[in-house]
């Protein structure tokens, strides 16, 4: 395998005999949630992956190593020590040459996924095309490793610190499937729907797992993206969250966070301001996702 990446043992056995294995980011546990919040998390979603008969893989790099699949004790360092870069493409050289730690997003998730031949991808959101990129050109990278590589992401929609019409009409031109999980309306990640309708509505984890068989079988390159409504119970309600963002992006933009920084900046900013509302919601929704993730990597082993 390739001289940058270490693959736990588990993790390799998986892959070498086309067990189901999911693949999950770090970006989250490192940016987007506050410790021991994140470390819980973190722990808990290896769990229910696992509960499932299925092996989890977080995705990370500690001291220039990538690592595919970590230890509980490699996941409590990753979430407490700092700084760890957050690390998408255009880190993850960087980032290993000069030995750092670093968090990787969706976008860098999906690149290691893929190089070691992991097919299942599960996370909370995915980045996007930012309100007005038309002036700032904030694509998340994100979108371009989804049309680039052959992984299923299993995401609960996202966000709508983003625009959601511009995100969807980036990925029809990218060739990305958006899948809506028994829904034919777009998930906004805090809320089940959106302003926006998915055109494919699949309802069970077999007819995602054909979906991307044939596609693969095809030589269509690119990714497919699930998008699995927050249960109903965690979601919040809708005028309220969209309220919070607006006065998030606000201050960010009175602030002049820009860049790698506005996402985080944002997470945290409507999880103070919802009390830790959103962020129980956010974990929730990932709890959702990745034992979707498990059940869709299953039935794609089985195939
Ligand atoms: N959305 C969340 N939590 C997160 C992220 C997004 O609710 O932690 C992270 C993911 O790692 C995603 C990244 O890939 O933010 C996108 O960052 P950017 O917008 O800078 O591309
Ligand atoms: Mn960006």
């Amino acid at each position: 395998m390739n001289q940058y990446i270490d693959i736990h043992p588990k993790v390799l056995d998986a892959i070498k005999n086309n067990k189901p294995v999911v693949a999950l980011e770090s970006t989250i546990i490192s940016h987007g949630m506050p410790y021991p919040k994140n470390v819980e998390m973190a722990l808990n979603v290896e769990k229910i992956i696992e509960n499932e008969g299925v092996v989890p893989a977080t995705i990370a790099i500690l001291d220039g190593r990538i690592k595919v699949g970590l230890t509980p004790d490699e996941i409590t360092k990753l979430a407490k020590v700092k700084p760890v870069l957050k690390v998408s493409k255009r880190d993850l050289a960087y980032c290993i040459s000069k030995k750092y730690h670093g968090a990787t997003t969706v976008s860098a998730t999906i690149l290691i996924a893929a190089m070691v031949g992991i097919k299942v991808f599960a996370t909370g959101g995915i980045g996007g095309v930012h309100r007005n990129a038309q002036e700032t050109f904030d694509i998340s990278r994100d979108l371009e490793e989804l049309a680039n590589e052959n992984v299923c992401v299993v995401s609960a929609g996202a966000k709508s610190i983003l625009d959601l019409g511009l995100t969807l009409e980036y990925l029809e031109t990218k060739g990305v499937e958006v899948i809506g999980y028994k829904t034919d309306i777009f998930p906004a990640f805090y809320t089940r729907t959106s302003p926006f309708r998915v055109l494919y509505n699949l309802d069970t984890p077999l007819d995602i797992a054909k979906l991307m068989n044939v596609k693969w079988n095809l030589g269509l390159k690119g990714g497919v993206l699930v998008a699995n409504p927050i249960p109903e119970v965690f979601s919040l309600e809708e005028e309220k969250i969209n309220k919070e963002i607006e006065k998030a992006i606000e201050e960010a933009n009175r602030l002049g966070v820009k860049g790698k920084d506005i996402t985080p900046f944002l997470l945290d900013r409507i999880k103070t301001n919802t009390q830790g509302e959103s962020l129980d919601a956010n974990i929730q929704l990932v709890y959702h996702n990745a034992k979707l993730g498990a059940l869709i990597a299953k039935s794609y082993a089985n195939l």
